[in-house]
């Protein structure tokens, strides 16, 4: 094969793409789903980046409109400045898309054209745009404006995957055992074998409504298993015996530092290195419970790896948040290849807002595409063969094959 980079490329640009971790929403849940320009600029990454470049304050920011603060990070860090980073640059991917123009004062057309969309056909263009079939949300049912949506019975949608996140019910137990206890389980803050049942079957009634692929829960970087904890006692006599009943894999995101700086809300989380020994005894203790696993500190990637090598019951995912930077995921990914070949899942999108599917998986396909090629490259110079039909087949697995295979999903 004459030139391996520009056939790699053919091949991630026809592919279509699962995107198995998303905070979208699909059309039947309403206004949760995120789109159009105002919340593009008013993601939590472009919040950060204001705050470093201007004088205004979050409590100022905070009491503007959401169109004033949208038109103030425009002006700050789109006009004012140079839009080089990797989320502001995405933003500006966007538009190109659309044939917006990218360099305006303000943001008069990009406003009209957003507003003129039907959600339905813009996110058939929006998909087709990314070269993704299908998303998987980020679904809470402790969630107070998500939760009565699925039990009057939301469509169901073969584009939009459901997950029932359950961050709340983990780590926050104290705070919220009252909700499953309004919706009529008999818990109480106590986890008594009685209360155990009654989680179960808080599960089961949500497995049911929402057909999760896979449930989730973000972990910190303190993150401890076993431990002597609730969170400990709902994994271990709750959640992984759910999972294994379903057949569901469990995602655990690990490594978060939540709201270290309150005072800009979801911009304040930031990131600390785990100890996966925690991971390992999860993986070693429910050797018939699948993990999902993505780890938020580029310092855990090299043990992630490692674990993965040790343990078939673990799938490593994503360049999650802060890692989701071209300079890390070339790194994370190239040793990802050398150390488990294609069985892992190279990314997710992580999209809050619709149209950033565009630009995240733009940056996925064009920093992989080099990465890939050199692989094969080497393979071929070692005295391998490398064919297109080859090339396609890992692509699918690294994008969907090992995703659906993990979730026992036809894909
Ligand atoms: O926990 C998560 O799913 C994180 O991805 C989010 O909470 C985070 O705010 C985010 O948007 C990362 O990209
Ligand atoms: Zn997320």
């Amino acid at each position: 094969m004459t030139n391996l980079l520009e056939t790699v490329t053919e091949e991630l640009q026809a592919a279509q793409f699962l995107d198995m971790h998303t905070h979208l929403f699909k059309p039947a849940l309403g206004t949760l789903g995120l789109w159009g320009i105002d919340e593009l600029l008013t993601y939590h990454y472009l919040e950060a980046e204001l705050f470093r470049s201007s004088e205004i304050t979050p409590e100022q920011y905070w009491s503007m409109s959401k169109k004033e603060q949208a038109d103030a990070i425009w002006r700050t860090l789109f006009v004012d400045n140079l839009p080089v980073s990797e989320a502001t640059r995405g933003v500006v991917a966007v538009l190109q898309a659309f044939g917006l123009p990218t360099e305006s004062k303000d943001l008069k057309d990009a406003r009209q054209y957003f507003s003129s969309q039907k959600i339905e056909a813009h996110i058939e263009k929006v998909f087709q745009l990314a070269g993704i079939s299908e998303v998987v949300m980020t679904n809470d049912p402790l969630d107070p404006a998500e939760a009565p949506l699925w039990e009057k019975g939301g469509a169901a949608d073969k584009s939009f995957h459901a997950v029932l996140r359950l961050d709340p019910i983990l780590n926050k137990w104290t705070e919220h055992w009252k909700v499953l206890e309004q919706a009529g389980y008999k818990v109480e803050q106590h986890l008594s074998p009685k209360g155990i049942r009654e989680v179960r079957r808080f599960l089961d009634d949500w497995s049911k409504r929402m057909q999760p692929v896979y449930m989730a829960v973000s972990l910190p970087d303190t993150f401890q298993y076993p431990e002597e904890s609730t969170r400990a006692q709902l994994l271990r006599e709750a959640v992984l015996p759910a999972c294994r009943e379903l057949g569901i894999p469990l995602s655990t995101m690990i490594g978060v530092r939540l709201q270290v700086n309150p005072a800009i809300k979801l911009a304040g989380d930031a990131v600390g290195k785990a100890d996966l020994r925690a991971l390992e005894n999860l993986c070693r203790n429910f050797p018939d419970n699948r993990f999902l696993v993505s780890v938020l500190s580029r310092e855990n990637q090299h043990e992630l790896c490692v674990y993965a090598r040790k343990f078939s019951n673990l799938m490593p995912f994503g360049c999650w948040w802060f890692l989701n930077n071209p300079s890390v995921v070339e790194e994370m990914t190239r040793e990802r290849i050398e150390m488990l070949g294609m069985s892992f899942i190279p990314q997710h999108s992580d999209a809050r807002i619709l149209e950033q599917v565009i630009y995240k998986w733009r940056n996925t396909r064009r920093t992989l595409a080099p990465i890939l090629a050199n692989s094969y490259g080497l393979l071929v110079e070692d005295g391998g063969s490398v064919s297109r039909e080859r090339i396609r087949q890992d692509i699918q697995r690294l994008f969907r094959g090992n995703f659906s295979q993990f979730c026992g999903i036809s894909g």
